[in-house]
């Protein structure tokens, strides 16, 4: 039998409580579409969370998104923007206002109950 001082002992505890917190580890799949609106730029987005690991539609979380272009670093400055709950569950929208049409680089970023950044690329085109 291996004494096990008491310290040791609540440190194992402790890694293991830190291990089984409620979304810890999950790994968010994002699927992103953004359609014109009749406001020139504008662009209004649909994200659909879920869980990359169980397919299961990620709920209550505090979605934000934000765009750059990758092929003009520093030159935009696109103001994130919070997205709203949708009825669906799992899904959210975004109306975002870029500056220019091209290849941008949506970012939504997650926080409450999951902590995640998933960034997409994305062209945008001018209303048909
Ligand atoms: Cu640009």
């Amino acid at each position: 039998m291996i004494a096990v001082p008491g310290f040791l002992l609540s440190l194992l505890v402790a890694m293991v409580l830190s291990g089984s917190g409620l979304a810890a580890g999950v790994k968010a799949k994002a699927e992103v579409s953004c359609a014109a609106t009749a406001k020139s730029l504008e662009y209004d987005c649909a994200i659909k969370l879920s869980d990359q690991r169980s397919g299961a539609a990620l709920t209550g979380v505090d979605v934000t998104v934000g765009a750059d272009m990758p092929s003009m670093p520093m030159a935009h400055n696109v103001k994130p923007v919070k997205a709203v709950p949708d009825s669906a569950a799992g899904t959210y929208r975004a109306r975002i206002l870029l500056e220019m049409h091209g290849d941008w680089a949506v970012k939504v970023d997650l926080a409450g109950p999951v902590r995640d950044r998933i960034v997409k690329s994305m062209r945008f085109e001018p209303k048909p």
